[in-house]
C-alpha cells in the first residue's frame, strides 16, 4: 500500500498564494456515498501563512456545498452551517470527523472510492481579498481507510 499512500499524499496536497494570503491545504478526502444518500463530508488540514478565513466552498458534484461544525451540546452532537472559518496565521486548522467538516449536499450521483473531487475553497486573506484554492479531495469509504485493504478493482 506504500504506492496509494504516495499517490494519496500527492493529490491530496493543494498550494496556492497571492499577495495578501499564502494556503497550504493536506490530506483532503471526502466519505464515499451509498446510492441514494444526499450528502457527504469532505475533510483536510488547512494552514495559512497569515490571517484569513475559510469563507465558501464549491464543487461541481452540487450546487450545495457548506462549511459545518459539529460540537456535543447537552450530550448531543450536533452540526450546523458556519459562514467563516478562521484560520490563524501558522497553525494549521483540520477539518475531521467529529469537528469541522464541508458538507456537500443534494448529491445525485454516489461517490465511489477512489474517485477524486474537485473542490474550490474561497479564502479571504487579511486585506479582505478572496483566495480561490484548488483541492482535489480522494473518496475514501468507511470501511476501508487507515489499515483496511481497498479495493483496487
Ligand atoms: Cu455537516
Amino acid at each position: 500500500m506504500k504506492f496509494r499512500q504516495c499517490l494519496t499524499f500527492a493529490i491530496g496536497l493543494a498550494f496556492a498564494s497571492s499577495a495578501g494570503a499564502q494556503v497550504v491545504v493536506e490530506g483532503a478526502w471526502v466519505r464515499a456515498t451509498a446510492p441514494g444518500q444526499p450528502v457527504a463530508a469532505a475533510y483536510m488540514k488547512i494552514t495559512s501563512a497569515q490571517p484569513a478565513a475559510l469563507v465558501a466552498v464549491s464543487t461541481p458534484v452540487t450546487a450545495r456545498a457548506e462549511i459545518h461544525q459539529m460540537k456535543m451540546e447537552g450530550g448531543i452532537m450536533k452540526m450546523r452551517p458556519v459562514t467563516r472559518l478562521e484560520l490563524l496565521p501558522g497553525k494549521a486548522v483540520e477539518l475531521e470527523p467529529g469537528g469541522y467538516h464541508l458538507m456537500l449536499m443534494n448529491i445525485t450521483k454516489p461517490l465511489r472510492p477512489g474517485e477524486s473531487v474537485p473542490i474550490t475553497l474561497v479564502v479571504e486573506g487579511p486585506d479582505r481579498k478572496r483566495l480561490e484554492v484548488e483541492v482535489k479531495a480522494e473518496v475514501r469509504s468507511m470501511t476501508t481507510g487507515m489499515g483496511g485493504h481497498g479495493k483496487m478493482h
